[in-house]
């Protein structure tokens, strides 16, 4: 059966030869459609012209989310990055809110939160990347919500502390399990020893919040075969110090700053690294070059004495300060 193609049809055809971009191919094979004559004779070609409008459209929806947000990463700042995760409306932007410098929505309603939000809060002299997460539940979870447990260095655990206790082991378990199914396992510490590949070891502290509630103690002792808990309220500023502490030192980091020969120290940025980090370890942080260069150290703190030369395999300590002397 002959096909009749109309001029509009054919003028279309040549729009879409000369298209560049989908838009323009999108536009013409439109037209194509809605003037090819409709009979037996075109089905083949009606169907082709579909397909290929279907296929332009996939296209651009597919690169359109490409345009938006990326989720499943948080650039790391500081000296280490902590996710807030907790079921729904435990009380994590709260928490981001009194700990940083971040402005999250707190909401008295569950899913509050639907992207991740990054802040920074200030222990002493360093500076902690707290990210608050959107809720974790059997229910509904982000699936990019798995890859940011699994990139942090720590995992806050916001529990409410005015669930029975009964509730907040539940909630605990099912958050262990979901998380397990994403190969994510909670621990007290990361081990240093070899890493099953497929499973990433995040190290935990539970926030029991709503701490201005009245006696949280049992709910604590129960909890605390889990993984070591802090009470606090964002409300009344419980336990908030503790807290950062505890982040801190569950961060398994220490802090070293840098003087030059002769002069007083530099206190006021210090260099952050991993405990057990030697004293080579520091002069590598502080400029790869210096290592080559490198004639002795000397350290104050863990030295037995101040200013004691020590040997590059010297182990560090937290707030030690090292004199780097090069060739
Ligand atoms: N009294 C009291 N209220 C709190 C405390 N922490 C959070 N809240 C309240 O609990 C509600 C939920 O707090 P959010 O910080 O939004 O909870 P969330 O975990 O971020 O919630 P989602 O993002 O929806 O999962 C808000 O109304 C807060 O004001 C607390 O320690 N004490
Ligand atoms: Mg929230």
């Amino acid at each position: 059966m002959p096909a009749n193609l109309t001029a509009d049809f054919l003028k279309a055809r040549k729009e879409l030869r000369a298209a560049k971009d989908p838009q323009a191919k999108l536009a013409a094979l439109e037209k194509m459609l809605a003037t090819i004559p409709k009979h037996k004779g075109t089905d083949h070609m009606q169907a082709d012209i579909k397909r290929r409008i279907a296929k332009l459209k996939e296209e651009d929806t597919k690169s359109s989310h490409h345009k938006g947000p990326q989720l499943d990463h948080i650039e790391r700042e500081g000296a280490g990055q902590v996710v807030l995760l907790g079921p729904p409306n435990s009380g994590k932007s709260s928490l981001l809110a009194a700990l940083t410098n971040a402005h999250p929505e707190v909401a008295d309603y569950p899913y509050s939160t639907v992207i991740p939000l990054p802040g920074m809060m200030l222990y002493e002299d360093v500076q902690i990347q707290l990210v608050d997460l959107p809720p974790i539940s059997a229910e509904f979870s982000e699936s990019w919500l798995y890859s940011l447990v699994r990139q942090a260095d720590l995992c806050a655990l916001a529990l409410d502390g005015s669930k029975q206790v009964e509730e907040l082991a539940d909630d605990v378990e099912e958050i262990i399990l979901l998380l397990e199914e994403h190969h994510v396992r909670l621990v007290q510490r990361r081990e240093s020893t070899e890493e099953d590949m497929r499973v990433r070891d995040v190290p935990c502290r539970i926030v029991l919040t709503r701490g201005d509630f009245g006696d949280l103690a049992a709910r604590v002792e129960e909890l605390s075969d889990l993984f070591p808990v802090i009470v606090v309220s964002p409300v009344d500023g419980t336990g908030l110090d503790a807290l950062r502490e505890e982040i801190f030192l569950a961060l398994d980091v220490i802090r070293v700053y840098t003087k030059l020969p002769g002069k007083a120290a530099d206190m006021v940025e210090p260099y952050v690294l991993p405990a057990g980090s030697t004293a080579l370890d520091a002069v590598r942080t502080v400029h790869r070059d210096f290592v080559d260069r490198l004639k002795y150290i000397r350290v104050w703190g863990s030295g037995r004495f101040d200013g004691q030369q020590v040997p590059s395999t010297h182990t560090l300590a937290d707030r030690d300060i090292i004199e780097i002397h090069l060739s």
